[in-house]
């Protein structure tokens, strides 16, 4: 232990007295050195050099992988794969106070099906919104494969606004994509099932059971999914999976592919061969077309059904009106990715080497000649598999999914089953670069690489398996992307990141400079419902009130105090605390914890939320802030009383454990006028200097001019009590007054830093 601490006291002592750390025998290791001690080769040091993000430097893209089975958001930058955040959506999640307070909890009960909380989500594929085709970086989209489910995330402030559950599929897979203005979130079924929410059995599979998709109308004022204006078109049974939508001169279409088209039911315990032998029959399945806009006109017009009180356009009248047609596409195909330039589409074939690109003018020419191959079972027009074409590449063994580079033509595919990255020229049809990942990789992610402007530069591999790449962390494994380099020719691979949360489907990847979250929360603010909370506090205003046979404690949370710090109720009663956070800093949250309620509140600056428990059993239960917000951190404390039945309330006898003397009071003084004479003379470094070229700096001076006020507020108050003669209150006050004073100083030398750091200049 002592030689573990012995350097970084040296060092810091060094530091301390001006010395520079350099030579000796702990310093000044060379590259070379480095490379020898850990064994490593150019090429790695190279890779280093490409992922590395120094201190202080940020990361270019920012991404945004499913959680998979844990119903949450990763968010990962790139090229460091330094984990960010992992947003709470279809679980909660503490930090975040997600599904632990009242206004949150609100959000997850959206997603309740048959009445009952689902408290996870099996999330596949998240959409970033979308502007004439580009990423937007306004609000994130995800769905639930398990309990069909799409969430929405705003991305002001990473928090998941919306839940809404899907009112008539039993199974989905194929969402969230969203259209070119995210006019639309698409949301497609996997396994069929009855629309209605009934019993239907197994003989009736092909007469009863559907698919379908789903159009969730999106408020992009709001931020909101509209339901009411939402509505689906109804599909056969054939297990719908991956959609997309048009572009470009395929906007207003979208395309959802499909397996088992066999239609077949299977039964292994009653000895019939079961589903994956009897839906892998057939050399083709089916790739469905559906113009939308002409769905949604035809649904505007009233050619709908209400299903579980959900418009639904039935698909004899989806295919006699030209809404939906199909196209054959071999073997259980898995992704549909439509090219930039809303041209093509690439289908792979999991059981098939080939990917086949579709010509959208090809089949729209044939849809419009109406020469069609043949109908399926239900009357919907197939178009010919050759007419449809543009060509066909022999890419790998089992080909998953596509997504484009920013130079034209050239795409990348996951192969599952020979675990590589194929890179290859969808116009030319011609594979033109491979490369092996570890192992097995699912879905693969270029930056923006399904917009209308993929950003090229780097590619994650999304592997389903890790086996031997971490230390071993048990039997269940951290799943592995892998970062790749397609800046150049060669593919060239940079990094593994194990992802400890759930098995992530897919990722969207966006320049962060695209992204703008907000810093704090307007004043008093519900950040679920994007409106001033009625319950938000102001400072001094705090108070406790009955009504309707609730306690409502009206607080305030604001370095170092919880206000009120003592909070007596009687057996029995039901107590709501709502807290709202008085900070305008950033990154100052303060957190709220307390003993046996389930209850725990993350507030960020501004924001107010709430804790509703039952105090049902008599006792003392303290409660505190659970993020260290300042050196006083320890003391933001309190005590909620839960006092029995009848027992008459005590008046607290509150004996300090201090009396102090006017000597006290005068060592206090000359302490906090030493301090404020440091706070000018910072105050005056940055007054002279063109701090207001720095926004940082800006918020920073708020900050400090905040708790300058407070400061302020405590003197009078001490000034008050000094009046009276009242040492032990006047010291007291004094003491809070310094606090403000000392977090003044604090800020307004990060402050003063920065400027020195920044090269601001001296205006006067
Ligand atoms: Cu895992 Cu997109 Cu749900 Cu493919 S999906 S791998
Ligand atoms: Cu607020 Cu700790």
């Amino acid at each position: 232990m002592g030689g573990n601490l012995k350097r970084p006291l040296l060092l810091s002592a060094a530091a301390g007295l001006g010395l520079a750390v350099s030579g000796g025998a702990w310093g000044a290791e060379s590259l070379d050195d480095v490379m020898k001690r850990r064994g490593l080769t150019q090429k790695d040091v190279l890779a280093a050099a490409k992922t590395y993000v120094p201190t202080g430097k940020r990361d270019e893209f920012v991404v945004f992988s499913s959680g998979g089975q844990s119903g949450q958001v990763i968010v990962y930058g790139i090229p460091s794969m330094r984990i960010m955040k992992y947003i709470g959506v279809f679980t909660p999640e503490p930090w975040q106070g997600y599904g632990f307070d009242e206004e949150s909890k609100a959000v997850l009960a959206q997603g309740r099906i048959n009445g009952k909380d689902i408290n996870y989500g099996d999330t596949h594929h998240p959409a970033i919104s979308e502007t004439n085709g580009e990423y937007d970086g306004k609000f994130l989209f995800i769905n639930d494969k398990a309990n069909p489910r799409i969430a929405v995330i705003d991305l002001a402030d990473f928090e998941t606004k919306q839940i809404v559950a899907n009112p008539i599929m039993k199974s989905e897979h194929g969402g969230t994509f969203v259209t070119q203005n995210t006019e639309y979130i698409i949301e497609a079924t996997q396994y069929a099932g009855p629309l209605e929410n009934e019993y239907v059995p197994l003989s009736q599979f092909n007469e009863k059971y559907r698919g379908a998709v789903t159009y969730w109308k999106f408020d992009k004022e709001k931020g909101r999914i509209i339901p009411e204006q939402s509505f689906s078109v109804e599909l056969p049974p054939y297990s719908q999976d991956l959609s997309d939508a048009g572009k470009g001169p395929s906007h207003g279409w979208s395309f959802t592919n499909s397996f088992c088209t066999e239609r077949y039911v299977g039964g292994i315990e009653k000895g019939r061969p079961p589903f994956e032998a009897g839906c892998s029959q057939k050399d083709t399945d089916f790739l469905h077309m559906i113009n939308w806009q002409k769905a949604e006109a035809l649904v505007k017009a009233g050619k709908a059904k209400k299903i579980n009180g959900h418009d639904v356009l039935p698909m004899d009248v989806a295919a006699a009106e030209g809404v939906l047609v199909l196209v054959p596409e071999p073997k259980s195909p898995h992704g549909v990715d439509v090219s930039p330039d809303g041209k093509f589409i690439i289908v792979a074939g999991k059981l098939d080497t080939h990917t086949s690109v579709y010509s959208f003018d090809k089949m729209k020419a044939l849809i419009e000649a109406k020469d069609f191959a043949g109908k399926d079972p239900y009357g919907i027009p197939i178009l010919d598999l050759k007419k449809s074409l543009h060509t066909q590449v022999s890419v790998g063994l089992g080909p998953l999914h596509t997504q484009y580079d920013s130079k034209p033509c050239v795409v990348y595919t996951s192969i599952y089953v020979d675990s590589q990255v194929t890179k290859w020229d969808y116009c030319e049809g011609k594979v033109l670069d491979k490369i092996s990942v570890h192992y097995n990789i699912g879905h693969l992610m270029a930056m923006e690489g399904d917009s209308t402007k993929p950003k090229g530069k780097y590619l994650v591999a999304l592997n389903k398996l890790a086996i031997d790449r971490f230390t071993p962390v048990g039997p269940l494994h951290p799943q592995n992307h892998q970062l790749i380099d397609i800046s150049n020719d060669k593919m060239e691979l940079l990094y593994d990141m194990p992802l400890p949360l759930g098995e992530p489907h897919y990722a969207v990847g966006i320049a962060a400079s695209t992204l703008k979250p907000h810093i704090r929360y307007k004043q008093g603010w519900d950040s679920r419902t994007d409106a001033k909370s009625p319950f938000a506090t102001l400072a001094g205003r705090e108070h406790v009130e009955k009504k309707d046979g609730v306690t409502h404690v009206y607080g305030t949370l604001i370095r170092s105090h919880i206000t009120p710090e003592i909070v007596e109720v009687e057996e029995g009663e039901t107590v709501s605390f709502h807290f709202t956070n008085l900070e305008r800093a950033e990154d100052e949250t303060h957190g709220f914890a307390i003993r046996g309620f389930n209850a725990n509140l993350s507030v960020e600056p501004g924001k107010t939320v709430s804790a509703t428990i039952k105090a049902e059993k008599p006792g003392v239960y303290p409660y505190y802030c659970t993020e260290f917000c300042s050196a006083l951190h320890l003391e933001m404390q309190g005590y909620l009383l839960v006092r029995p039945k009848g027992m008459q309330a005590q008046e607290a006898a509150l004996k300090e454990g201090q009396a102090y003397t006017e000597e006290d009071y005068g060592k206090q003084i000359k302490t906090n006028t030493d301090t404020q004479a440091v706070i000018d003379s910072v105050v005056k470094f940055i007054t002279e200097r063109n701090f207001k070229d720095f926004p940082t700096v800006v918020s920073l001076v708020e900050d400090a001019t905040d708790q300058l006020n407070f400061a302020a507020d405590a003197k009078k108050k001490t000034e008050d009590f000094s009046g009276k003669k009242d040492w032990q209150n006047a010291v007291l006050w004094a003491q809070q007054w310094f606090q403000y004073q000392v977090k003044a100083a604090d800020i307004g030398l990060r402050a003063k830093t920065y400027l020195e750091q920044n090269g601001a200049k001296v205006v006067k």
